[in-house]
């Protein structure tokens, strides 16, 4: 089933009617001519931005006409996506399973078994996944996931064989844990991305509570982390701690709250991050081996209570690298990707987040490493939690949403 979403708008907006809400932006405070950004919210706090250009930027406006194209709508809680050498999207479900999905045709297949058991309590379930460079020759997947184990659980990453008949995972591996093991439901990162070096990255989270926050700034901790390891789950060698014994070798960055999505600028091979951060405060990050993104010590967030965060609470501090871009009200990032694609030449390079309580995927127009322009896209779209977006084999991003819906948005 193919729908393009003007059309099944108006369905939607119906049933939201029914449920005695309406769609996201009327439910928070509009204020007129705020400033001449995209957010039209206003912030939750009167904090400072370190430099001009670091959060609420400039609106801009994608020229070209575009669509986004439900491909389908069955997904159950899909999480991340990995594109396969042939176009079709190996996408994982937060309970456990995978299943591929060819865009061209809609078709969804069979769960695909082997992933093994899950913890999918709270924030937790099978998460983010990506293939083996060599993938078209090996058939090796690699992802991240909640283990539960006896004293609670932790992120972890595995590998296994996409089997020739797509039915299962063969012989799956654990190849990392994220300790210390912690009994909780949130914070996991989950993210896992390809350097052009064979190594892996992966992102960790503080686990939200108070008691395991400070972790992310704790070297013997790899929670709150960005990651560089092996496709055998060993530390990379020439990690920034290497040879550090007061250090974990595994540890690429720190300082991070909940890294949710990772992704490469595709002309300087620079590594960037977003994370989810608390009440405002979300953040876009340049990543570099070593250094300290400050989590919980500075932040342009709140308690969710609304309390500030430290005390007095600080948003810069030196020695601590400050945010490429924050949101305040937030966007709730989750995964995200830079486009390539030629159909909308606009955007080319420009950095695509999809945003879950924010309900739209947010787009950046980022130049010599600063954000330059916003727009948000499918905006206002059915009140859709927007997970993880990727680009097709054929240029077009492909996002999915807490819904278990597939779009494909491209040219018109
Ligand atoms: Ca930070």
């Amino acid at each position: 089933m193919k729908l393009i979403f003007p059309l099944v708008l108006a369905s939607l907006t119906s049933m939201a009617c029914n449920n005695g809400t309406t769609n996201a932006n009327s439910n928070n405070t509009k204020t007129d001519s705020l400033d001449n950004s995209t957010a039209t919210e206003k912030p939750n706090t009167n904090y400072k931005p370190a430099f001009e250009g670091q959060t609420r930027i400039t609106s801009v406006k994608t020229n070209t006409a575009y669509q986004g194209t439900i491909i389908t709508e069955s997904l159950n809680s899909p999480w991340g996506i990995a594109v396969l050498p042939d176009g079709r999207l190996l996408i994982t479900e937060k309970k456990g399973t995978l299943r591929i999905v060819d865009p061209a045709s809609g078709k969804v297949s069979e769960k695909i078994e082997g992933v093994g058991e899950v913890d999918d309590k709270g924030q937790g379930g099978l998460l983010g996944i990506a293939l083996d460079p060599d993938f078209a020759t090996n058939r090796m997947v690699y992802w991240v996931f909640s283990e539960k184990v006896d004293k609670g659980n932790h992120t972890a990453v595995a590998k296994g064989k996409l089997a020739d008949d797509e039915k299962s995972i063969q012989n799956k591996q654990v190849i990392y844990r994220a300790l210390p093991t912690y009994n909780g439901d949130k914070h996991y990162g989950g993210r896992i991305v390809f350097a052009k070096d064979g190594n892996l990255f992966v992102s960790t989270g503080e686990r939200s509570d108070k008691e395991t926050r400070p972790q992310a700034q704790d070297l013997k901790s790899a929670l709150g982390k960005i990651l560089r390891i092996t496709k055998e789950g060993k530390p990379a060698a020439g990690n920034p701690f290497e040879g550090n014994k007061d250090a974990l070798p595994e540890i690429y960055s720190y300082g991070h709250r909940n890294t949710q999505g990772l992704a490469f600028h595709p002309e300087t091979g620079t590594l960037w991050n977003n994370e989810f951060g608390p009440l405002g405060g979300d953040e876009l990050n340049l990543i570099k081996a070593g250094v300290n993104y400050g989590w919980p010590t500075i932040t342009y967030g709140l308690e969710y209570s609304g309390d500030p965060i430290g005390n007095p609470p600080i948003q810069q501090k030196e020695g601590l690298e400050q945010p490429v871009y924050y949101w305040d009200p937030v966007l709730s990032p989750s995964g995200m990707a830079f486009y390539t694609g030629n159909n909308i030449p606009e955007w080319k390079n420009n950095l695509f987040l999809a945003g879950l309580n924010s309900y739209h995927i947010a787009r950046l127009v980022i130049k010599d490493n600063k954000v330059v322009g916003e727009e948000r896209i499918l905006d206002k779209e059915g009140k859709q939690r927007f997970r993880d977006i990727a680009q097709g084999k054929d240029g077009a991003l492909y996002a999915i949403t807490d819904g278990g819906r597939l779009y494909k948005i491209d040219k018109k």
